[in-house]
């Protein structure tokens, strides 16, 4: 018995590794007008934004294309010492969970905003994969506004995915646990009895984007990998892939692999909804974090959520059914008109496509397996199959669509994009990637009404296609045109961090909706300073609290004395310009922290404990004026008990101390 699972598994490896096998053709790809199709003049815009997600990074970058101008990377779950991003006072709440302060995540996938069934412009939405947290990005300021940590989860991978108009957007749990209100300290080998999935559908407040756990099925303990909304005459319907229904709890690669199909699990969301309102659900307590950032106070608050309604998918008969896929599904994809749900087994030699109408006759007739799974009923493949693409490439993960009746998938095996048509199932074309694709990615492409003209492959592995940089080689995004027959291969750029999923939206959505400036008569920051009279140091106990204020060209304060060791100290510093693109930034020497860059209007707070005595420079980090060298000052660190009074001041002007509020 265990030879044979071994063979198997080694089967399975040998099938990976040839991963790194070239594809033919490599070198002679991209043809002479490429370069036109790419090419964006100095001072022209690109024709799209593209949000790419950064995997272990954690951040979420943003492109243009067709140039593949790198435009800005997003900090969202990982802290970024260059925007202080979890450094400042303000932004630590952003990164609190349950767990503490969590200041990395693996982000993998990137859903927009949607109103009827087509990205608005309005947030980005994206998974934490570690810890399971999903986030909102909101697009007028291209920050991060919103995490919210799941319970009952472990790995958020299959998420963030949303409904049509954004009424939910789910998180299904990679791993399947113990759920967070049971003794979890059980043997691993229990997984069958203790281990549970769950899928949390969140709910978006139409208005202002918040995001809040509607409520959570609770599923058999499997693995859950993708999935996707319904669209049209399934938008009622959430589609998602599953692996390991072998439930097994080591050695995965050949223990997951046994069944020659698992599962695409089909959940009517809207009964689920139903069951919910009508008080079917059970509430449950856990404890999650639940951080937002308020662009008025500049400040994040993080507040810890303690229920949760949880519907046993076990106890409704007509809420979720299982339809059997070849073979450990990776990427579950719907098609524009929303009738063809393609499930793509990493381990299948096909690829199977499944029919929304056929689903739903399937279980008016109950066309099921004799057998159910753990108590939910089983379609049979045949009912539920449009049809299969044979030999479609090897190691199928994606798909995307062009709105012109053709898919494209990624075959991270073989090493292609394969362009196919959907309704005869044909392939019509096929292109190597360079090399091992991943996700791939088309402007819409997962949407109602996909915008088309270009293909994205997002691939693992670069060996000899850049210069190399020691053991570690960047991952790399290659640009497709796809506007005629066949695909052409016009760019290819090295990305941040490790790229899976993506989305791009045109340019004009998002373009004019951007914030310039926060009002800084509307700052209501606690330790805002709204001009230079008002700036003040002030002592309290251990404390010592600097009210700066920063304008092109100087600090106000910027010479302050009467620190001593053992204080904390607090710089609030405050941006006064109110014009576009003047950010200050702020650095202390030895401060054991990041920077801060402050936008025009807004106030932001560094924490500093002083390590010895001297004289400490702080300085502005950001070239925002000819005389930006000059953009400095000094701070005295005198003894533990000094009579050295607080003082400040500047051009010699000195002012008194305000009274020491002890
Ligand atoms: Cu295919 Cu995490 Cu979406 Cu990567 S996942 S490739
Ligand atoms: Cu402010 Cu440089």
């Amino acid at each position: 018995m265990i030879t044979k699972k071994i063979t198997a598994g080694v089967l399975i490896m040998s099938v990976f590794f040839a991963a790194s096998c070239k594809p033919k053709g490599v070198g002679n790809a991209v043809s002479a007008d490429a370069a036109s199709k790419v090419y964006v003049a100095p001072g022209k815009y690109d024709e799209f934004y593209n949000f790419v997600s950064g995997g272990f990074s954690g951040q979420l970058s943003v492109y243009g294309l067709p140039s593949g101008r790198l435009l800005r990377v997003i900090p969202v779950f990982s802290v970024d010492p260059e925007k202080g991003w979890g450094f400042s006072e303000e932004t630590k709440p952003m990164l609190n969970t349950s767990h503490g302060f969590v200041p990395w995540d693996d982000l993998h996938h990137v859903e927009m905003s949607m109103t009827d069934g087509s990205a608005d412009g309005k947030w980005v939405f994206v998974n934490g994969n570690n810890t399971p947290r999903l986030a909102r990005v909101d697009l007028k300021t291209f920050r991060t506004a919103e995490i919210l940590e799941l319970p009952n989860s472990a790995g958020n991978h299959s998420s963030p995915f949303s409904t049509e108009n954004s009424e939910y957007i789910v998180a299904g749990t990679r791993f399947s646990v113990p759920p967070d209100d049971v003794n979890g300290d059980v043997p691993i080998s229990s997984y069958k009895e203790n281990f549970k999935g769950h899928i949390s559908f969140v709910s978006v407040d139409k208005a202002n984007g918040e995001m809040k756990v509607a409520f959570q099925l609770k599923t058999p303990g499997v693995n859950f990998d993708l999935s996707h909304a319904g669209k049209g005459k399934s938008r009622d319907w959430f589609f998602f892939s599953t692996y390991n229904t072998e439930q097994a709890n080591t050695l995965l690669e050949v223990n997951a692999s046994q069944r020659d199909k698992d599962f695409i699990m089909a959940v009517n969301w809207k009964k689920a909804e139903e069951y919910v309102k009508a008080g079917k659900g059970k509430k449950q307590a856990v404890k999650y974090a639940h951080n937002k950032y308020d662009d008025i106070t500049h400040t994040a608050k993080s507040e810890m959520e303690n229920e949760v309604t949880v519907l046993d998918i076990t106890e409704f008969p007509d809420l979720v059914y299982f339809i059997p896929c070849p073979k450990s599904p990776h990427g579950c994809d719907v098609d524009p008109t929303g009738e063809y749900i393609v499930g793509s087994g990493k381990l299948a030699a096909l690829l199977p496509v499944f029919s929304f109408d056929k689903i739903q006759k399937a279980i008016a007739d109950k066309a099921f397996e004799p057998e159910k799974y753990s108590g939910i009923p089983v379609i049979k493949y045949e009912a539920a199959l449009y049809g299969e693409v044979q030999k479609p490439g090897l190691g199928p993960l994606h798909t995307e669509f062009d709105g012109n009746g053709n898919a494209y998938t990624s075959f991270f095996v073989s090493s292609e994009i394969v362009k196919w048509n959907i309704k005869d199932l044909k392939v019509l074309d096929r292109q190597p990637t360079y090399y091992s694709v991943g996700h791939l990615m088309i402007p819409g492409g997962d949407s109602k009404k996909p915008f088309g003209k270009y293909l994205v492959a997002y691939n693992k592995i670069t060996k000899d296609r850049y210069l190399p940089t020691g053991p570690e080689l960047s991952q790399s995004a290659q640009l497709f045109d796809i506007s005629g027959d066949k695909m052409q291969l016009i760019l290819d750029y090295p990305t941040i961090g490790e790229p899976h999923y993506a989305q791009a939206v045109p340019a004009a959505l998002i373009r004019d909706k951007q914030l310039k400036i926060f009002d800084i008569n509307a700052n209501k920051n606690p330790y805002v300073t709204k001009g230079e009279a008002e700036s003040k140091v002030v002592r309290k106990g251990n404390q010592v609290h600097v009210y700066l204020t920063a304008v092109r060209s100087h600090f106000a304060p910027d010479n302050i004395e009467g620190v001593q060791m053992g204080d904390e100290v607090f710089f609030h510093v405050t941006n006064l310009e109110q014009d576009w693109d003047v950010p200050h930034g702020f650095g202390v020497k030895g401060a054991a922290n990041g920077e801060l860059l402050v936008m025009p209007g807004e106030t932001l707070t560094l924490k500093w404990i002083p390590d010895r005595t001297g004289i400490f420079p702080i300085y502005c980090t950001d070239f925002c004026s000819a005389l930006h060298q000059e953009m400095s000052g000094y701070v005295r660190v005198s003894p533990k008990g000094s009579n050295v009074p607080i003082s400040y001041s500047l051009g010699n002007k000195d002012k008194p101390a305000a009274p020491a509020a002890r």
